[in-house]
Order: structure tokens, then C-alpha cells, then sequence
């Protein structure tokens, strides 16, 4: 059998370790139904000179955007219609390293197997062209379908600027906290597509967290945990939402007063 990339390569393999068990967490949640969701992480920093020397496994693709930051960098990337529990088990046969090329605008599969890329390859490497541009040190990128979050979104009155944000804030101190910056929104827009991935960016210049409209959340972060953990706060807060409205009373919420001191004492 040909032998795995991961082979020697302690760092890159943590990496790839980490994604396998966030994974693994999206379908315990049910939030990763048959090949919903998807994962992208940015091994560049992995990257020596054999891989660089690795010839491509595939034909060159089109990314469908030019993303100047990207150029030469290396992606492990969830493969489109492959199951998240499959990837918890078995990362590389069930996901891919891709290699931008110089054009910015394409890339080609170097290793394992030739696992086409997640369908939301678009939103994934804009985020990550995103993040590099703004020099956060950021290398994660998740996108999944939180029952809760989601639900949330088909009142249009959630949907405008800040008021999910606010409500979720409200429902337990730790949301303001671990998601300090909240949650942006995207009005539904077609899975897959290019508006979709430019709305989410936009989003992202404020938050670290987006809902789709009608469709998920993607969120951001240094490493997938961190990313996995904001949409996980979030979701807890959700659920704390609708645990009371199910007991059948509107949730008082945190004060602003109380929100604001916590702002203070946490220098959110
Ligand atoms: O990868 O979730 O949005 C499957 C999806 C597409
Ligand atoms: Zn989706």
C-alpha cells in the first residue's frame, strides 16, 4: 500500500488528528447528517520540501475565485460527499492535501488519495484567503448544520444585524465570553456558490462565526477546536433558549447591565 503523508511527519499528523476528532463531534451533536458540513485546515506551516516536490494526483481544478494569499499554500480538506463520521475514522481516505497554485485561482490534490475537495471549496479558501490578509494567525475553518442555530434562522426577525447575537449572549455568561464578537448573518444564498463565499467574507471582517441563512454556520479560529467551540457555545445557547420557550415562558436574559459588566471584567 502506498504509504500515508502523515508518515514521520509528527506536527502535520496532531493537525490532522485534531480535524479527525472535531469531526467525530459534529455527528455525535447530529449536526453532520450524511455528508453534511465540512472541514479545512491550513498545513502549510507542515509543508518541507519532499511535499513540495509531490506531483499532483489529479487535474488541476479551478478554485471559481482568485485568491492572491493563497498562493503555494497546502490545505487539508473534508473530500465533497464523504461522510464526517467517515472522516473521524479515517482522515486521509476521506479527505485531501491540496496545493494552490500560482495562478491563485486553481489548485491540484498531492496527497493521499484523489478525494475531490468539499463543495464549499469557494467559502473555505476565501476564509482562509481572508485570514492571512488580516494576519490573525488563523488556520481553521468548519463549516456544519447546528439544529438549533439553524431552526433559529427561520424567524426573519433573528435575522437582523445583532439581534441572535444579543439573544444568544443573553441566555448564559460564557457565550459573550469564548464568542466575543458574535455571530454574523448571510441571507440564504445557493450552497456552493461564489456569493455565498464572497457574503460570508464580508461577515468575517466583524465576526468569527456566520449563519447561513436556512442552510449553517461557518466559524473560524487558530485551530479547528477553537472554531468547533464557538459554534458549540453558541449552540448551548441556543438550547437554553428554546428549553424555556418549550417550558412554555419567554426567557428573561441576562441584563445589558449585567452584560456589560462582564464585558468589563473579561475586556471583551
Ligand atoms: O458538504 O454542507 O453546504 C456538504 C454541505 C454543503
Ligand atoms: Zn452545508
Amino acid at each position: 500500500m502506498k504509504k500515508s503523508i502523515l508518515e514521520g511527519r509528527q506536527t502535520l499528523k496532531e493537525a490532522i488528528d485534531q480535524v479527525a476528532e472535531v469531526a467525530g463531534y459534529l455527528w455525535q451533536k447530529g449536526w453532520a447528517e450524511r455528508n453534511g458540513g465540512n472541514i479545512t485546515i491550513n498545513i502549510t506551516e507542515h509543508i518541507d520540501t519532499e511535499i513540495e516536490a509531490l506531483p499532483a494526483i489529479s487535474p488541476v481544478y479551478p478554485i471559481g475565485t482568485t485568491l492572491p494569499a493563497l498562493k503555494g499554500c497546502y490545505f487539508f480538506c473534508k473530500g465533497t460527499n464523504r461522510r464526517m463520521r467517515d472522516l473521524a475514522r479515517w482522515p486521509m481516505e476521506n479527505g485531501a492535501v491540496i496545493r494552490i497554485l500560482d495562478d491563485c485561482a486553481s489548485y491540484e490534490i498531492v496527497a493521499d488519495a484523489p478525494v475531490k475537495p468539499t463543495s464549499e471549496l469557494a467559502s473555505h479558501l476565501a476564509m482562509h484567503n481572508q485570514m492571512i490578509e488580516s494576519g490573525n494567525g488563523y488556520r481553521a475553518a468548519i463549516h456544519t448544520h447546528p439544529i438549533d442555530l439553524i431552526a433559529m434562522t427561520h424567524n426573519p426577525a433573528f435575522l437582523e444585524k445583532d439581534v441572535l447575537t444579543n439573544l444568544l449572549w443573553s441566555m448564559i455568561p460564557e457565550t459573550r465570553a469564548f464568542c466575543p464578537k458574535g455571530l454574523g448573518i448571510v441571507p440564504y444564498k445557493m450552497p456552493s456558490s461564489v456569493e455565498l463565499a464572497e457574503a460570508t467574507i464580508e461577515q468575517l471582517h466583524e465576526y468569527d462565526v456566520v449563519m447561513w441563512e436556512k442552510h449553517g454556520v461557518c466559524a473560524v479560529g487558530p485551530d479547528i477546536m477553537e472554531a468547533f467551540d464557538q459554534v458549540d457555545v453558541l449552540s448551548k445557547a441556543a438550547q437554553i433558549y428554546l428549553t424555556a420557550k418549550s417550558m412554555g415562558f419567554e426567557p428573561t436574559g441576562t441584563t445589558q447591565e449585567q452584560m456589560d459588566e462582564l464585558k468589563r471584567a473579561f475586556n471583551l
